[in-house]
């Protein structure tokens, strides 16, 4: 029986990038696969200094956010995941089964580490190891994932594969369900991605954003000095960009975009792709501003989720307690 986990911070409002990456995705995974769980991951958004209140804020917008996207409570399980203790206490053995060097050289603890005081906490350096705890915790045998996370989802199958060989068969190995889409790039700096905790607030788009919001980020979108449409992310990151959250959203191809935008210039054309997200996120953010109002359903859903996440996660951990000799 397949089993489909992923995860998302409540580290703020979801941009484009979390919406083409992941939520457009997720919400198509609800109809292929029985068993689909979405986390929202609060125990590791406070791997980097969170506000209390803010967080408190942000897990219920980020719930009213994924039902909003489309994903239905009654396909896939929504929760909190620090409502589910077994994902800490699982993490907690897996911890014991990986080595310092193996976590030192991945790439989000190189880049992240780096903007942290004193070299960030010991939770970010341990982070993958929660994030193998949560796909481990349901058995789960896909999870959907950007380029970035490929090197966190193969530290997930070794920690399976290892406590298999030490323990007995008992995970299943996990595989990728790899995102077709590009990565989307920040506004004002197409070198590095777009990014929920951005300071620079014209880099990122969000799905709550006004039309006026949109037009304004787009139209100061950071380009070149050559006017025509192209694609070519390499040597033109910045409108490479704006085609490839076109494609994502229109399901056109890049070419096909360029071939059908000649002889409009980059201004031309960013306007162009503004009015593309316009149409895409208006019913989103209509019908988040609907849901934030409706704290109590919002808190029942997670409720319901937290309740299902636990019934299955409960048998897996009191089988790995027993296997690991806690029992
Ligand atoms: N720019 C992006 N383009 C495409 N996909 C993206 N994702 C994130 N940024 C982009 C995908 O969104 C999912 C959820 O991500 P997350 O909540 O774990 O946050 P993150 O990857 O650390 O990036 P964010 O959203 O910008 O948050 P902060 O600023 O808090 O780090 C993942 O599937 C991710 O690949």
């Amino acid at each position: 029986e397949p089993r489909v986990f992923s995860g998302i911070q409540p580290t703020g409002i979801p941009h484009l990038g979390n919406y083409i990456g992941a939520l457009q995705s997720w919400v198509q995974l609800q109809e292929q696969y029985n068993t689909v769980l979405y986390s929202i991951a609060d125990l590791h958004s406070i791997t980097v200094p969170q506000d209390p209140g803010t967080l408190r804020a942000s897990i219920l917008d980020m719930a009213a956010c994924l039902l909003a996207c489309g994903i239905n409570p009654s396909k896939s399980c929504i929760f909190q995941q620090s409502q589910v203790t077994e994902h800490a206490e699982l993490a907690w053995i897996l911890s014991c089964l990986t080595s310092m060097p193996r976590l030192r050289h991945l790439p989000q603890w190189k880049v992240k580490s780096q903007t942290q005081r004193n070299e960030g906490s010991v939770g970010l350096f341990t982070y993958p190891v929660l994030q193998a705890a949560d796909i481990l915790l349901y058995r789960s045998t896909h999870v959907p994932v950007g380029d970035d996370q490929v090197q966190h989802l193969e530290l997930t199958q070794d920690t399976a594969r290892l406590f298999n060989r030490i323990y007995g068969d008992f995970f299943p190995i996990p595989r990728a369900i790899m995102s077709t889409s590009k990565k989307i790039r920040s506004l004002r700096d197409p070198s590095s991605k777009m990014s929920k905790s951005d300071p620079q607030k014209l880099a990122t788009v969000r799905l709550t954003d006004t039309p006026e919001e949109i037009v304004v980020k787009f139209k100061k979108a950071v380009t070149d000095f050559t006017s025509e449409v192209t694609y070519d992310p390499e040597g033109r990151p910045g409108v490479s960009n704006l085609v490839a959250i076109d494609s994502a959203l229109t399901g056109r191809g890049t070419e096909e975009i360029v071939q059908q935008s000649r002889g409009m210039d980059t201004s031309q054309y960013k306007l162009t792709v503004a009015q593309v997200v316009i149409h895409k996120l208006s019913p989103i953010r209509e019908e988040m501003q609907r849901l934030q109002r409706e704290q109590s359903y919002l808190r029942e859903v997670l409720y319901q989720g937290a309740q299902r996440a636990q019934e299955m996660a409960a048998p897996v951990y009191d089988s790995v307690a027993r296997m690991v000799g806690f029992r």
